[in-house]
């Protein structure tokens, strides 16, 4: 009996050994605040170049010897695994562009950038992005994450025993940050992998989209009628009909013949516009664009030297291989004439990439390039197949565009929209979750994905509100924008085919739940212009899951239809009828004049101890948000509380030199009498320049008390009983 044990344990090492070679840690050394790099013995950077990290990492110190969480490496038949064993109860967060539940225990998918059009729970375990990130949460609310730092195509396991990541590639290196809270982790995740830069102020408004709005008398038609209906909103998107036979950086001659003249029209208005540009090029020895690639020879070429030809919108497309410099700097130099009509902002789409092979039988489809095309790589990048560089190929595509983007205009911030992107690609592009649909279950969807986004380092995302595939109803519309609005990328898109799904679209009545909606929005401009300031200096999210607001309380992990705007304004979606909120004084808010008694308007509630600050109703950001400026005031049961304003020109890099204007304000109660005072301003911008006189709510047990007074003066308020 005994020795049948042996036999079979033999066996059964002998089987792993001959399948999975482990692999032995060549180096294990600290690179930051409580973060240890891991490189496998044979890890070479030639095989796996990092398309993650910000820059190379640089040793300060070896390990500590106490550091409990080592990855196990192992290569079976030249596929590399990582491995973490964990233990304890943790709760796992992260994955990036992920569907299912936030707490991702016992949960898997697959990193392989993918167009998946309404996306269920099943095809949804492959989207159109990879983050091979997870964060584990402790219960004492100390935290972990992991960074696999690779891209080449791989699967996540989350289980509640180990996280593993198999790849189909070589060696690669994992990261580990180990910190006091998960705040603390996806700081230490910029550290490496970089922020968002600084928005423009307008990108923070309302984006009206729609698949398309073909042409510029309908485009006008849109932008008057917010004007007219006095619905806040500050862009207008032009998806791809806008070009000349879907040809990347064309315009129609007779739909759009004048880009110009419309922009300057969208401007004078006060919007900005947002054009679509694709990876894909037409194949046409007519057109500008593919002679001048092909004249620089930086298409994507197959094995044999030939063009690799794939088709998308324009038909057979030839694509750039951006894991060239000088197919980037090709690329880059095309935004130049292009943003010179007066473009504010740049789509980009199908970079996953995706290609529309539905003529192959259906065993041989990939909907992408095939994976040994080759990519010839350049500067740091090795050559590789497209198995390792597909899940790049959208974040290398949307370095490019950004770079052209600040090349053609060097004094605005850019916005850049990309649908596939890879962890880390936050420092190029904002992102949306691509094609849902119009329906209760992904309505309620968009709340955990655009928190698992900003768990995994992209702060600035959303959904299509309203949902893109399939007709809308006005009851989802309304139900979706009332907590859509305080997402921190806010649009509502529709795709061909389907009814109309402006804010007006479904009647008076909802054109009114519509508009209250967004004022609410506009309102806490102030606010959530301080928090995407904030996110582009420590990486933190802008929308954040509810038990940031108490990582102990272990009832609040779950929470996926409340969330948390910054840290002191919670979220609760008209639909959530039992979420877990956190506990301590949490006062209502409404930010609309008189009652709030629209059913469909989320419920808002800001957190004892803090000052919000919030602005006027404005149509756009291009009217002064501070007249007044409003400071809302929660006081915690010490009868303190306190908060921040940034302030800055909305736009460009002033504020880099000092143009910025950062304040602390504070109230405290004292008896009966509540003292609320600037009590400090960093920045050399003159806020009485903006600020034109300020209110003061305070809200306690309740009731709002309102005083004013202006900036540089204390303010004073009594309270009743
Ligand atoms: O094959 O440009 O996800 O937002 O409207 C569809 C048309 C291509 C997919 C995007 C969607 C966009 C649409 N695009």
């Amino acid at each position: 009996m005994k020795s049948l044990k042996l036999i079979l344990a033999l066996a059964i090492f002998c089987f792993l050994d001959i399948n999975a070679k482990n692999i032995p840690i060549q180096k294990s050394s600290l690179v930051g605040k409580k973060i240890v790099e891991f490189i496998p013995t044979g890890f070479d950077q030639s095989k796996t170049p990092s398309l993650i990290l910000q820059k190379e990492p640089v040793s300060i110190g070896s390990a500590p010897k106490s550091w409990s969480l080592i990855p196990e490496f192992t290569v079976k038949e030249n596929k590399a695994s990582a491995t973490l064993k964990i233990a304890g109860d943790i709760s796992l967060y992260g994955g990036g562009e992920v569907t299912g539940p936030l707490l991702r225990n016992g949960q898997h998918i697959k990193l392989w950038n993918t167009d998946t059009g309404a996306y269920s729970v099943e095809q949804g375990k492959r989207l159109y992005q990879s983050h091979p990130w997870v964060m584990g949460v402790r219960k004492d609310g100390s935290a972990f994450g992991i960074i696999f730092d690779t891209s080449w195509k791989s699967e996540l396991y989350t289980n509640s025993t180990e996280i593993v990541l198999n790849t189909e590639g070589a060696l690669f290196r994992v990261f580990i940050i180990d910190r006091e809270s998960p705040q603390a982790v996806l700081k230490g995740l910029s550290e490496l992998t970089g922020t968002i830069k600084m928005p423009p102020r307008w990108a923070l408004g309302y984006h009206q989209c729609r698949f398309s709005y073909d042409s510029e008398t309908r485009v006008r038609q849109i932008a008057d009628t917010f004007r007219i209906k006095k619905i806040p909103c500050d862009v207008v998107w032009m998806d791809i009909d806008y070009m000349e036979g879907y040809r990347v950086f064309t315009f129609n001659k007779d739909r759009f013949s004048n880009p110009k003249a419309l922009n300057d029209y969208l401007h004078q208005k006060g919007f900005k516009s947002v054009y679509m540009i694709d990876p894909g090029v037409k194949v046409d020895p007519n057109y500008g664009v593919y002679q001048s690639g092909s004249a620089k020879n930086i298409w994507v070429r197959k094995a044999n030297g030939d063009e690799y030809h794939g088709k998308v919108w324009p038909g057979d497309c030839t694509f750039p291989d951006f894991t060239q410099p000088e197919a980037r700097k090709w690329w880059s130099g095309l935004y130049k004439d292009f943003l010179a009509k007066g473009i504010d902002g740049v789509w980009n789409d199908m970079n996953e990439p995706a290609i529309n092979d539905s003529e192959l039988p259906e065993s041989q489809r990939l909907g992408t390039m095939p994976y040994d095309t080759p990519h010839k790589g350049g500067g740091t990048l090795p050559a590789g197949p497209h198995l390792l560089y597909h899940n790049a190929f959208g974040r290398l595509m949307v370095q490019a565009s950004s770079e052209g983007i600040m090349a053609a205009n060097p004094d605005k911030r850019p916005f850049l929209l990309t649908r596939a992107n890879l962890l880390g690609g936050q420092r190029y592009a904002a992102t949306w979750t691509g094609d849902n649909y119009a329906g209760w279950d992904h309505l309620k969807l968009s709340i955990p994905m655009s928190i698992t986004l900003g768990l995994s380092g992209q702060p600035f995302n959303g959904p299509d509100i309203g949902g893109f595939l399939g007709n809308t109803e006005p009851d989802l519309w309304g139900n979706w924008l009332g907590f859509g609005v305080f997402f921190p990328f806010v649009r509502g898109h529709a795709c061909a085919g389907t009814n109309n799904k402006e804010p007006w679209a479904y009647g008076e009545a909802m054109e009114n739940t519509s508009r209250i909606a967004l004022e609410r929005r506009y309102r806490l401009l102030p606010y959530i212009y301080t928090l995407f300031h904030e996110s582009s200096q420590s990486g933190l999210p802008v929308m954040n899951p509810v038990f940031f607001a108490d990582p102990k309380d272990l009832k609040l992990r779950n929470e996926q239809e409340a969330f948390l705007l910054g840290e002191n304004l919670l979220v609760i979606p008209a639909f959530s009828k039992n979420p877990a909120l956190p506990s301590g004084i949490w006062e209502e808010l409404s930010l609309v004049n008189g009652d709030l008694s629209d059913k469909y308007q989320a419920k808002l509630k800001i957190k004892g101890g803090s000052i919000i600050p919030a602005g006027k109703i404005i149509q756009s950001t291009t009217e002064n948000s501070f007249a007044p400026l409003t400071l809302l005031v929660c006081l915690d049961n010490q009868g303190k509380a306190e908060g921040q304003l940034y302030t800055d020109a909305g736009d460009g890099w002033e504020f880099k030199q000092g143009g910025y204007s950062l304040m602390h304000f504070t109230a405290k109660r004292n008896g009966n009498v509540v003292n609320i005072r600037l009590a400090d301003k960093k920045g050399a911008r003159n806020v009485e320049k903006d600020i034109k006189g300020v209110n003061i709510e305070l809200i306690y047990k309740g009731k709002t008390y309102k005083t004013s007074g202006t900036i540089n003066g204390n303010m004073q308020i009594e309270l009743k009983n």
